[in-house]
């Protein structure tokens, strides 16, 4: 039996990711939530290879980076796979599994940053069922410092993020596509399903983006993978940033008569 402890960041998708994997293949974890920016002198002082959330310790292995950490997975319990055995299936996950972490992730981080910039009060609903060790009042409170550095570290400028919402109806299409064509969404679920879903869960948690997520296949496979994501954020983007999405998520024209 595997002794793990799961190092997160409440609101953290990729950590997301790294907890339903655990579940997936039915290990014990012990979870430990960190504040973000503060996370990273943990880490350090733990002698972890990375400073990045999620990290995870496993039978003595020390491990960073959601893709990472699904490989060592498969390593530590082959059974339930989280990749394919046939080679060419394989590299398609993984590569879904890459657009997912270095794409998407970073989009969705970015966008959900932007709107805590606008409003720090939605930042309270992250922390639900977090164990920090401040009242979550008085981290919200005193977060302007962390949000600042978190808008630094991620690139979070207002051109990015606008370009994040051009991009993201062309995102959906591709996480359809690959869900039409098998790479995601099969059963058992794949470590790219675990990594795309844990994202687009976090982007389902803006009221701004949810309505344009939940009612496609990626939606409804972000729903199965991912049931429950603590957060939400009102609407807050500016109307013209959202416009791309909205023009996306119109209904098909039916003809009249
Ligand atoms: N893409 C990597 C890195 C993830 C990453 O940047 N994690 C964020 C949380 S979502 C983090 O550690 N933020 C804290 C910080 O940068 O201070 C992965 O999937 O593991």
């Amino acid at each position: 039996m595997s002794r793990a402890t799961l190092y997160v960041i409440p609101g953290s998708h990729p950590a997301m990711a790294a907890r339903r994997m655990l579940e997936h293949k039915g290990i014990d974890y012990k979870r430990r939530d960190l504040m973000p920016v503060v996370s990273r002198g943990v880490l350090k002082v733990m002698r972890f290879p990375g400073v990045t959330i999620p990290s995870l310790r496993i039978d003595g292995r020390r491990i960073t980076g959601s893709r990472e950490i699904s490989k060592a997975l498969d390593e530590v319990q082959p059974d339930p796979p989280l990749f394919p055995s046939d080679p060419a299936e394989r590299v398609q996950v993984e590569d879904a599994e890459r657009w997912g972490d270095e794409i998407l992730q970073d989009g969705v981080r970015r966008i959900l940053w932007n709107a805590i910039k606008r409003d720090r009060k939605p930042l309270r609903s992250y922390l639900d069922g977090a164990k920090i060790g401040v009242p979550h009042g008085m981290a919200v409170a005193t977060a302007a410092p962390i949000i600042a550095a978190e808008l630094r570290i991620n690139g979070v400028t207002d051109d990015a993020v606008q370009a994040d919402l051009a991009a993201f109806p062309g995102w959906l299409d591709r996480i359809d596509n690959w869900i039409e064509g098998g790479v995601l969404g099969g059963e058992p679920p794949n470590a790219a399903d675990f990594q795309i879903a844990s994202a687009l869960a976090l982007a389902m948690t803006l009221d701004d983006l949810r309505p344009v997520i939940e009612s496609r296949p990626a939606g409804r496979l972000t729903t199965r993978l991912v049931p429950s994501f603590p957060g939400k954020v009102p609407p807050i983007l500016p109307a013209e940033w959202l416009e791309p999405l909205q023009a996306n998520s119109e209904p098909a024209s039916v003809p009249k008569g």
